[in-house]
């Protein structure tokens, strides 16, 4: 448990509480009114330090929305929110028939980071309130079908080749929407004039020059016309999408959650399964080997219509880590995480990674996903680090990033140089991360202990 009289603690769970909804959490109180994918994923592991049952209803909750052939959604709208508030609204993703009754989702999906967060729910409970427990198995048993159908929906539709990468058809799907990673595929999508130009994320942060432009909003809006116009048919995007790419960092994140569902599966009655679940994983890490440049050191993505790689540096290149590899791809690029271009470069106020590498030449401090640190994906690497052995590197992270936390709060994301906190300043995410990290017991540095393929102990151990 974090100490409770800990003032970042207290202010994390502050935030939470604000954002509370009763059976989910919205990111922030007003740029992020409804409910998303990979922010309830994070969120549950967050809740899960001091009220395990409201871990598992956030979970619960998103997967109301889960689509009949698997797909989960990047957003599950709340009804009673003032349409207009957050674009682009329910009826823009023309989802009614798509989505379950009497739930308003929106057409994309996120990084698959669920089966991870419920994996770590359970251990948090596991080592924290045991009474519990046995509710949060229940709640496992019922949401493992479900996670299995995710998963199979992502290596089928998404996959279609079988090639273990996951193909995304929107920047918002990333979860790094305005990463340079996707500048030069989204420069060739061609803006339709009847996309709507309201932009109500601008009322709610002080400097327009920290968010996308108004043409990227223009070609995001384009993206789910088409999309809408196909009837969200992903064999007909997989031809005619005029934005497609083998996203490493979502494949990645798949390849972990994958193993996380193998162990999962043991606890939901279905032990059968978790071959298939790491078999799953094991294609993954092929597919990401195929996609590693060692000249870069760096795991690229590849856009599928211009048929060619991307060559942005970007946290993203560092996927191999986050999906589990080889000790000397481990080496090469923990050495790269803490080295000049990412957490070690001259001049940074907290030693964590910057969202793109602050010599390439994108590089923005300030613009959303284009430089700045968000604390969720430095948790991401912490977390990979840590279930791979790599405990100093992993304890230097946590420490530059509990540092930063206590200095600028539970902000969405933060200046990569001063350390300045920008977007918004309570953003659910980064408090539940905060809490994750202040629960953590550093241990004595040593050695890595794992190579290829990685040992998770994410449901019995702990990271
Ligand atoms: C679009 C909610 C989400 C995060 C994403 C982040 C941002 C949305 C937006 O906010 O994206 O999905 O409107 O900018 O990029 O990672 O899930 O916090």
């Amino acid at each position: 448990m974090p100490e409770l009289g800990d003032e970042l603690a207290g202010d994390a769970i502050r935030v939470l509480r604000a954002n509370d909804r009763g059976t989910w959490t919205r990111p922030s109180p007003r740029l992020y009114p409804h409910q998303w994918s990979w922010d309830a994923a994070f969120v549950a592991i967050g809740w899960a330090h001091f009220a395990p049952h409201r871990a598992v209803a956030e979970l619960r909750s998103l997967f109301r929305g889960q689509w009949a052939d698997g797909m989960v959604p990047q957003i599950v709208f709340d009804g009673s929110v003032a349409l207009g508030a957050y674009e682009p609204r329910q009826r823009t993703w023309g989802t009614a028939g798509l989505c379950p009754p009497s739930v308003a989702t929106s057409g994309i999906c996120q990084p698959p980071m669920h089966a991870i967060a419920l994996a770590r729910v359970r251990a948090i409970t596991a080592r924290h309130h045991e009474g519990a427990l046995a509710a949060v198995d229940a709640a496992v048993a019922d949401l493992y079908p479900r996670l299995a159908a995710w998963h199979r929906w992502l290596h089928t539709a998404r996959d279609p080749e079988g090639t273990g990468l996951v193909t995304i058809f929107h920047p918002w799907e990333s979860g790094l929407d305005n990463s340079p990673r996707w500048d030069d595929a989204l420069a060739a999508v061609a803006i339709r004039e009847e996309t709507s130009g309201d932009r109500p994320d601008l009322v709610h942060v002080a400097d327009a020059s920290e968010r996308p432009t108004d043409d990227d909003y223009r070609r995001y809006h384009t993206l789910v016309r088409e999309l809408v116009e196909v009837g969200y048919d992903h064999e007909r995007s997989h031809r005619t999408h005029p934005f497609r790419m083998a996203d490493v960092l979502f494949t990645a994140i798949l390849a972990a959650a994958d193993d996380a569902l193998a162990d999962l599966a043991g606890i939901a009655g279905h032990p059968e399964a978790a071959d298939a679940h790491r078999a799953d994983a094991e294609r993954s890490r092929r597919g990401l080997d195929a996609c590693w440049d060692p000249a870069r050191c760096a795991c690229l993505d590849r856009d599928l219509v211009a048929d060619r790689w991307v060559t942005a540096d970007t946290i993203a290149g560092f996927a191999p880590l986050v999906a589990g590899c080889d000790t000397d791809r481990a080496a090469a690029l923990t050495a790269r995480l803490a080295g000049p271009s990412f957490a070690g470069a001259p001049g940074l106020r907290w030693a964590v990674p910057p969202s793109t590498a602050v010599d390439d030449p994108a590089f923005d401090p300030r613009s959303y996903w284009r430089g700045p640190t968000w604390p969720v994906i430095t948790w991401l690497l912490w977390w990979a680090l840590e279930r791979d052995g790599h405990h100093s590197r992993a304890d230097a992270l946590r420490t530059a990033a509990v540092a930063q936390l206590r200095a600028s709060g539970c902000s969405e994301y933060a200046e990569a140089v001063t350390g300045e906190p920008l977007g918004s300043n309570a953003q659910s995410w980064t408090a539940a991360v905060a809490l994750d990290w202040l629960a953590h017991e550093p241990r004595e540095p040593q050695e890595p202990n794992v190579s290829h393929p990685p040992r998770l102990g994410v449901v019995a151990g702990w990271p």
